[in-house]
């Protein structure tokens, strides 16, 4: 949908903003202009979170008044222009502004913007993306300028920390790569893997993690971490995120229909990306995910990045809402961000799984470490998981330090469902057996992993 320009009526805040068609008259003029004189161009698209989107609204002109008000106070040169371009995008086309210089405004702007207090729009958030066509690139098209400097604002969208960011040519391969995962979803290409978690007192498997795994027809499977790290920055995450709770809540749902969970006790683990969480769709997509599939809150777990703020922020206010009903919120890979186990009380949060770089070190610092946290979940009442176990030994210590469950190549590697079920099966007959009562048990087991 197009939102037709409309110019603030003059007054007391000074002339009126200029709307998307000047915008693309002062791009083009500016555009030949820099060419001829060898001169930089850069352009810069905002997006003003928190100003209302209705076209057209009272509310949506005043915040836009004030909004570019502040803007031209703080340091614009003559030859800039700043547009409305509709909804809450705004548009500077800076002659003469390199990509730095154009980086520095953007960054100016995500202050100035996020500074305001305005009656007609609290929490103001700007993110901004610019491209810049340098003296040495003779005659950019003003239309691939405005592209990129869109496709530089997806990325500050995305991203958690950085609001403003540039165009830059690696962000073109990276676009690639990523409408490559999307076509790669849809044709089916990538599929989850379940690995158990264990509770180490009663040797009952309590979940099943849900782990992404794409079949790539050159580079071979690829794991989550590698399919996050290309989807990371593009608006994917938030899709693909969408698409695994979907796919691990179905799947737990197929399992129970099988009679695989007949007292529906069995959890799922997803992994939340870190945008995903703090973005209001999360509350949306779990809400989705569950609907209708017979699987309670409670049978859900999200587990978010130690680099997620828990403590505070939209995250944190996400990660609250859904453990109000019911869903539970784990820490993943614990012990390598920078959360401390001080920071525990305050964070909104039910489970702390401690990376497998800490489990498997031999380093008895790091042992103390893991000791510490063991310490600190009974002391907070979180329940601390241990991820990453690969042999009996270490299975035994945690055991015997009050570690409340763990996961890993111990007990099995990420199966596919149907070799996920038929593992389930097999580990309860042994369960049922008492085959986890005694500790010599355990370590005269045979695992079953490949
Ligand atoms: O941090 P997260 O739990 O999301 O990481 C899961 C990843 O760890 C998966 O790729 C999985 O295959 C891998 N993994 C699971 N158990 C083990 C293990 O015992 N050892 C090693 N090296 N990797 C494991
Ligand atoms: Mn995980």
């Amino acid at each position: 949908m197009s939102i037709p320009p409309q110019p603030a009526p003059p007054g007391e805040h000074g002339p009126p903003v200029p709307g998307a068609q000047e915008f693309e008259a002062a791009l083009r003029t500016e555009s030949r202009r820099c060419a001829r004189s060898f001169e930089p161009l850069s352009v810069l698209l905002v997006d003003v979170e928190g100003i209302d989107e209705a076209p057209g609204s009272p509310q949506q002109a005043a915040a836009v008044r004030a909004v570019t008000l502040a803007v031209r106070r703080s340091g614009q040169r003559a030859g800039d222009v700043l547009a409305h371009l509709g909804g809450r995008a705004l548009g500077l086309v800076l002659p003469g502004v390199a990509q730095e210089g154009a980086l520095a405004v953007a960054n100016r702007l995500v202050s100035v913007i996020g500074a305001l207090r305005l009656p007609e729009a609290t929490g103001l958030t700007a993110r901004v993306g610019t491209a810049t066509s340098s003296h040495l690139e003779v005659s950019l098209d003003p239309d691939v300028l405005r592209s990129r400097a869109g496709e530089a604002l997806s990325v500050a969208r995305a991203s958690t920390r950085l609001l403003a960011s540039a165009w830059d040519e690696s962000l073109d391969e990276r676009a690639e790569a990523v409408a490559e995962l999307a076509d790669a979803v849809a044709a089916g290409q990538v599929h989850l893997e379940f690995q158990p978690t264990i509770d180490l007192r009663t040797g009952a498997a309590t979940s099943f993690e849900a782990l992404m795994r794409w079949d790539h027809p050159e580079h071979g499977p690829l794991a989550a971490a590698e399919i996050l790290a290309i989807a990371e920055g593009s608006t994917l995450v938030r899709e693909l995120g969408r698409w695994v709770l979907g796919q691990a809540v179905g799947q737990l749902a197929a399992w129970t229909a099988e009679g695989l969970d007949p007292a529906a006790e069995l959890r799922i683990a997803v992994n939340v990306a870190a945008p995903h969480l703090a973005d209001p769709a999360i509350l949306d997509d779990v809400r989705d995910a569950l609907h209708g599939t017979g699987i309670v809150p409670n049978q859900l777990e999200l587990d978010v990045p130690e680099t997620v703020r828990v403590d505070t922020g939209p995250a944190a206010a996400h990660a609250r809402t859904l453990r109000a009903t019911g869903v539970r919120i784990a820490i993943d890979d614990f012990g390598t961000g920078s959360t401390g186990v001080l920071q525990l009380p305050r964070l909104a949060v039910d489970v702390l799984k401690i990376d497998q770089s800490l489990v498997s070190s031999d380093d008895p610092g790091i042992q103390t470490l893991v000791g510490v946290i063991l310490d600190a979940g009974r002391a907070f009442r979180l329940r601390v998981v241990a991820e990453g176990v690969e042999d009996d030994g270490r299975l035994l210590a945690l055991r015997a330090a009050g570690c409340d469950a763990a996961q890993g190549f111990v007990f099995t590697r990420p199966l596919p469902p149907a070799a996920a079920a038929s593992w389930l099966r097999a580990w309860r007959t042994e369960i049922a057996a008492g085959r986890w009562s005694r500790v010599e048990d355990i370590q005269g087991r045979q695992t079953t992993s490949a």
